[in-house]
């Protein structure tokens, strides 16, 4: 009797097949899980280990031929979809004194957290940004925007940045247009530190309307993060799971710098034995200072500064250091507020 019902069934799913149909009661426990079961899993990159493979690729292709010269960081379940977690991309971007990687734009955002070396720049949209390490910097979709390394007198450095981009999530809308600048560098219309002064003083513009998904403010440096961090950690109750962590915001309007990425910064005390939280949001962090351990749903990771990892969707993620850690982050948050799916647990 069992055996007859299931090969009927059998059966009928063959024949619908041939229609590009499938029966729902099959699958339903799949599609509508009881909670997160994404592929996306702990992870983390050591920079120890993947610096000389930055060396190397910089031997093997120009910044100017490869047009952005990056080792993407896949997520170990994701391979071949350059994604770090399901909805985000991550990479290291690596430009060399005398190198410029050449102006476009396209719908995808991306942010730029520099790691390592000094006198690079970005330009976005008619502004540059020289690039010092622990800065955090926007190219919102659609801004023309290239990166140059210009000659130093004493020869220079290598500048190396941590790339976070929403392709993934460009792509699952298949929304996705890009365009080459007609020459490798922009021109320049306004002074460094213009949009700074403008939107990034607590002051704006008197006659300022916030009418962009984005941030005016296209650079914020480490220094004035620092400083707000070490004020809070003397001053300031420090959240048990979280530490002294703080998000950066889009001045005009007190929303996220970009509609799609949400960043933040944070610092863990010494002597840190953090509380246990979760959240639907799969994040990315860069190290910026400290050593310190890290568990994520059933696994530990010791990092160091530097180092890049990974928190899926409702893992549970636990902070445990003896040093002061300062951990930079970013996550898909503001897509899942905007669609009221967001959940967290402490
Ligand atoms: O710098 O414009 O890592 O377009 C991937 C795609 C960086 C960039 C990436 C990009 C860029």
């Amino acid at each position: 009797m069992n055996n007859t019902i299931n090969d009927e069934r059998a059966a009928f799913y063959q024949r619908i097949d041939k229609h590009n149909l499938m029966p729902l009661w099959e699958q339903l426990h799949n599609l509508v899980p009881r909670q997160p079961a994404g592929a996306c899993q702990p992870a983390l990159w050591s920079y120890k280990t993947l610096r000389p493979f930055l060396t190397e690729s910089g031997d093997l292709i120009s910044a100017e031929e490869a047009v952005r010269r990056v080792l993407v960081l896949e997520n170990p379940a994701l391979r071949g979809t350059a994604s770090i977690t399901s909805s985000l991309y991550a990479g290291l971007q690596m430009i060399l004194p005398g190198e410029v990687a050449p102006s476009h734009r396209h719908s995808q955002s991306a942010l730029r957290f520099v790691i390592e070396g000094r006198g690079a720049y970005t330009a976005v949209d008619g502004e540059r940004a020289t690039m010092e390490p622990g800065d955090f910097i926007i190219t919102p979709s659609w801004t023309w925007h290239d990166h140059g390394n210009p000659p130093q007198l004493e020869g220079g450095e290598p500048v190396i940045w941590l790339d976070g981009l929403d392709i993934p999530i460009v792509r699952f809308f298949d929304a996705g247009f890009a365009e080459n600048y007609e020459k490798p560098v922009q021109p320049i219309s306004r002074p460094e530190g213009n949009s700074l002064a403008r939107y990034g003083m607590n002051l704006l513009p008197v006659r300022h309307q916030a009418t962009s998904h984005t941030s005016p403010i296209f650079s914020y440096p480490y220094a004035r993060t620092r400083e707000a961090l070490e004020t809070l950690l003397r001053h300031e109750e420090i959240d048990e799971c979280d530490g002294v962590k703080l998000r950066y915001v889009n001045p005009a309007t007190g929303g996220w710098p970009m509609p799609t990425i949400a960043t933040f910064m944070q610092v863990l005390p010494r002597q840190f034995s953090g509380k246990t939280s979760r959240s639907t949001d799969a994040t990315v962090y860069s190290v910026v200072e400290g050593r310190g351990t890290v568990w994520i749903a059933d696994q530990r990771f010791d990092y160091e500064p530097r180092d890049t990892f990974v928190v899926p969707s409702w893992a549970s993620l636990r902070f445990e250091n003896q040093e002061e850690c300062v951990l930079f982050s970013f996550s898909d948050r503001p897509v899942q507020q905007a669609l009221g799916i967001l959940r967290e647990s402490r």
